[in-house]
């Protein structure tokens, strides 16, 4: 399974850093939402699903977490650790984020508005949804030239 981590330009000075994210420059689609989770328990997991069609960048902006990626043939673990760093996180693969430090900030960019029924949240249909739809993980957006100037292997 291909993982794409993007490293976002900081402008950084005297003052501190700074990081700007733009639509289809830094993003690799229109970004619809943005939410993020805080104050996350020890021992928590959360995720466990995938989505029909959205798509989407996690950015752990403040302290550290992991995210679990699970294409239906693989799995692999990406530590989230610095605010530079986006992962991007395709429809149709199973997500879990755990191991949150106490002051982990996750925030996310999404390419559409929240909508329920775009959830798969029972792991069998997620590998039904797989076998009949293919994988879009390595999706063109992802890969465009722009941003593939940006990406760090992992
Ligand atoms: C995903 C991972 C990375 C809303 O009302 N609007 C929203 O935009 C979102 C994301 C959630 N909610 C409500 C729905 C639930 O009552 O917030 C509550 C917690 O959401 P959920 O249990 O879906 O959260 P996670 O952390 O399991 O998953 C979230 C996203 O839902 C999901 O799309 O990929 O983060």
């Amino acid at each position: 399974m291909k993982v794409v981590k993007y490293v976002f330009q900081a402008h950084g000075d005297d003052r501190g850093q700074l990081v700007a994210l733009e639509e289809f420059r830094d993003i690799p689609f229109r970004i619809k939402r943005v939410y993020y989770m805080y104050e996350t328990g020890e021992n928590v997991v959360r995720g466990h699903h995938a989505h029909k069609s959205l798509k989407q960048i996690l950015i752990c902006i403040h302290g550290s977490c992991k995210i679990r990626l699970d294409n239906g043939r693989e799995k692999k673990v990406i530590p989230l650790e610095k605010p530079y760093e986006g992962l991007y996180v395709s429809n149709t693969v199973w997500r879990e984020m755990y191991d949150f430090s106490p002051d982990a900030v996750l925030m996310v960019l999404a390419s559409e508005l929240y909508d329920e029924s775009d959830y798969i949240r029972d792991y069998d249909q997620f590998l039904a949804f797989v076998r009949e739809h293919g994988e879009q993980e390595d999706s063109d957006d992802a890969e465009s030239p722009e941003l593939k100037k940006m990406q760090k292997s992992t």
